[in-house]
């Protein structure tokens, strides 16, 4: 969606908190200078499509007052990019933040679009930021099935229309999401137990979801390594497992897919791993969670359903036992 629009005044992006509720000053000004930070950062700047640079001084815009969410704050950028699960960079939070900066290249960057679809090709992250622009910024909450919580503005866009521009055939039931392989360059994946490459999957309804969100920045600024450079998924209904980093590849496929996590302890993360506070994790409960960053006495709050983004997303799932399908 480009911001500069004005909103529909029936329906409210469910992904865009407002900037009111959610951002630190600082951010407004950053936000407004996100092109320019884009732009200047980054070797691969020159391939930004105009549209990008053309939306950031509307930003503000955006801001409507009826569409305030009391007690959301954005999670500082600090936060956000310290403390990181993404385990081929070591177990630790603190360890990708350090791992994932030492020599690993995420530009140039190839990613290939294939299985079954009339367009499938290779190419390179900047060639499809191209494709696929203008980047929309949008602040999501974050839940780790781990029982802790982020918000999180993320620049990105809708997985649907990468869809689009790969046009899955009508065989095609889920879309395959496969993270890097490069042990050679990275240590966690010579050495740790896990079966590299990370691969996640949706069904094909939950990709065309609005929701869905192919992520290439975040606070305004190129996703750092750490983050899942230079792209990665991003589903905020589910819990944070779901949106794997550093894509390599995205393939519609006709069974549902095998993920790492699935794969390695079915009866903790489901294939759904929707969030959901009724349905416990086998060892602990769901039923609240830690706000990253917030005070001692302000850091536990109530696990939403969906994580908030029922309307959205519920009726992807109507009918169907969400304990069973958990
Ligand atoms: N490739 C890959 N993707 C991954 C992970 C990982 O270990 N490897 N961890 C997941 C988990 S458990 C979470 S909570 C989020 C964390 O994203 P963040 O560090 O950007 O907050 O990334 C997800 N994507
Ligand atoms: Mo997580």
């Amino acid at each position: 969606m480009d911001r500069n629009e004005p909103r529909k005044s029936w329906v409210h992006p469910s992904w865009d908190l407002p900037d009111c509720a959610t951002t630190p000053e600082a951010y407004y000004l950053r936000r407004r200078e996100f092109l320019r930070v884009f732009g200047l950062g980054l070797a691969a700047s020159a391939l930004l499509p105009p549209g990008i640079r053309a939306e950031s001084p509307g930003l503000n815009d955006s801001l409507h007052p009826s569409y305030k969410l009391d007690g959301v704050k954005l999670t500082p950028e600090d936060l956000i990019t310290s403390y990181n699960n993404f385990y081929e960079w070591g177990l630790a939070k603190d360890q990708p933040k350090e791992l994932a900066n030492h020599g690993w290249k995420t530009r140039p960057w190839s990613v290939e679009i294939g299985g079954l679809c009339v367009n499938p090709r290779k190419l390179d992250v900047d060639e499809l930021i191209q494709l696929l622009g203008p980047i929309e910024h949008r602040n999501y909450r974050h839940r780790c099935v781990e029982a802790w919580s982020m918000v999180m503005p993320w620049d990105g866009f809708a997985l649907a229309k990468l869809v689009e521009l790969a046009q899955p055939t009508p065989d095609a039931k889920y879309v395959k999401f496969t993270s890097f392989l490069d042990p050679a360059n990275c240590s966690g994946q010579r050495s740790n137990e896990f079966s590299w490459p990370y691969t996640e999957g949706l069904t094909m309804e939950e990709a065309h979801n609005e929701l869905a969100l192919i992520a290439v920045g975040l606070y305004g600024k190129p996703l750092r390594n750490q983050n899942g450079a230079p792209l990665r998924l991003v589903v905020p209904w589910k819990y944070g497992f779901k949106s794997a980093k550093s894509l390599a590849k995205i393939d519609f496929v006709t069974e549902q897919p095998r993920t790492l996590w699935n794969q390695l302890a079915p009866n903790e993360y489901g294939f759904y791993a929707n969030v959901n506070p009724n349905v416990d994790h086998p060892r602990w409960s769901q039923k609240s969670e830690r706000v990253i960053g917030a005070s001692f006495f302000a850091g536990k709050q109530p696990t939403l359903m969906f994580n908030g983004y029922e309307k959205q997303v519920a009726h992807l799932y109507a009918g169907m036992d969400l304990r069973k399908n958990f």
